[in-house]
């Protein structure tokens, strides 16, 4: 009696740490926070009513909502179309990385030059956006994936609609930031890259071009999932600097300041829309007055003192008409000094440019 019922215990153990421990026994779909992700349905778990899954397209293809389908089809090469799927629950390509969808495509006998795009809207020009996704790639022993995801800051549609799929003109579009490329096999791996829109759009691609070469049949897999597209700083919140400190972009008659209280208030026209963001430092009266002559040990301290620009926080919205307060001004003793940097950065044709001007000097009354 007391056997059969620690037999009873210990089997309700082993099925509670069975439960426990299957690393993908029974995955709840992934939490749909945001985080500042714009990309619309990156992580392909929106659900087509019809269909409680991905939508059907000629010749028998699924795909994800809100994605297109784009390749690259040249039979003479061997490069073929692949076929697009969902990776459902119960089928060979179980499990995605998230949830109960990711989006797949492959090939027996042919490798492929395709992938999935999406152009994303309502974007912030000339700042940084990031673009991740994770993908798997499956194959005979010693096939290359060749994936990878790009950013084109021009948000071109590189198809014509859902039904011609193949990528126009042949070529991606020239601007395209590309991640580095997928290395290994069977492995779920992130793949991010970078790009300012040049509008209000940016393109987000992944590509896959495998190749094997061996004496078996080839194939191909490859598995997309947990797309993301988010709005990050320029490294230490600075705009990347302006080759020019002199810009005719920047209005100088235009260039007005107050002290208003803590603050010091600063205000520029541009000839076209752009960002706004002030370098500056400040120099008490103390530290002007000319220093003793120092030994070569003195140096180092004296280099680094000299890029100690402060910057105030970006605004990202395009504006011809800016102005900027710099606080702490209450600190400052009368006939200390503010040295000051306006920077404001816009698209041109083919990039993001950042116009300066400056230096200003501005000294407390
Ligand atoms: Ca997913």
């Amino acid at each position: 009696m007391k056997t059969s019922r620690l037999r009873y215990v210990w089997i309700l153990v082993m099925l509670g740490s069975l439960l426990l421990f299957q690393p993908n026994a029974n995955p709840a779909p992934a939490v749909q926070a945001n985080n500042g992700n714009v990309l619309v349905n990156g992580d392909f778990e929106v659900e087509d009513p019809a269909t409680h899954g991905f939508i059907w397209f000629p010749p028998n293809h699924f795909l994800a909502l809100n994605w297109y389908r784009w390749w690259v089809n040249m039979p003479a090469a061997n490069t073929m179309i692949p076929e697009y799927d969902d990776m459902r629950p119960g089928t060979l390509r179980w499990p995605p990385y998230s949830g109960w969808h990711a989006q797949v495509y492959f090939k027996w006998g042919a490798n492929y030059q395709a992938g999935i795009y999406q152009v994303v809207e309502n974007l912030t020009p000339c700042v940084p956006y990031e673009f991740s996704m994770y993908v798997n790639s499956h194959g005979n022993a010693g096939t290359v994936p060749h994936t990878r995801i790009g950013l084109d800051p021009q948000g071109t549609q590189i198809t014509r609609d859902h039904v011609y799929n193949d990528l126009i003109g042949g070529q991606m579009p020239p601007l395209t930031a590309w991640s580095a490329e997928q290395t290994i096999l069977t492995t779920w791996e992130r793949l991010a890259t970078t790009a300012e829109p040049l509008g209000t759009r940016l393109t987000a691609i992944t590509y896959a071009n495998p190749s094997y070469t061996g004496d078996q049949d080839a194939w191909y897999d490859t598995w997309w999932d947990n797309g993301a597209l988010v709005q990050v700083g320029f490294p230490n919140g600075k705009l990347p600097e302006p080759t020019s400190w002199n810009s005719s972009y920047i209005n100088s008659a235009s260039v007005q300041y107050t002290f208003d209280g803590d603050n010091l208030r600063l205000s520029w026209n541009t000839t076209g829309p752009a960002s706004t963001q002030v370098w500056y430092q400040t120099m008490s009266t103390a530290q002007i007055t000319t220093p003793p002559p120092m030994s070569h040990t003195m140096f180092l301290p004296l280099i680094m003192r000299a890029d100690i620009w402060q910057a105030t926080a970006l605004n990202p919205t395009p504006t011809t008409s800016h102005s900027v307060s710099i606080p702490g001004m209450q600190s400052l003793q009368s006939g200390d000094k503010i040295i000051v940097r306006l920077l404001s950065r816009h698209p041109t044709a083919d990039a993001c440019v950042t116009e300066g001007y400056g230096n200003i000097e501005i000294v407390k009354p």
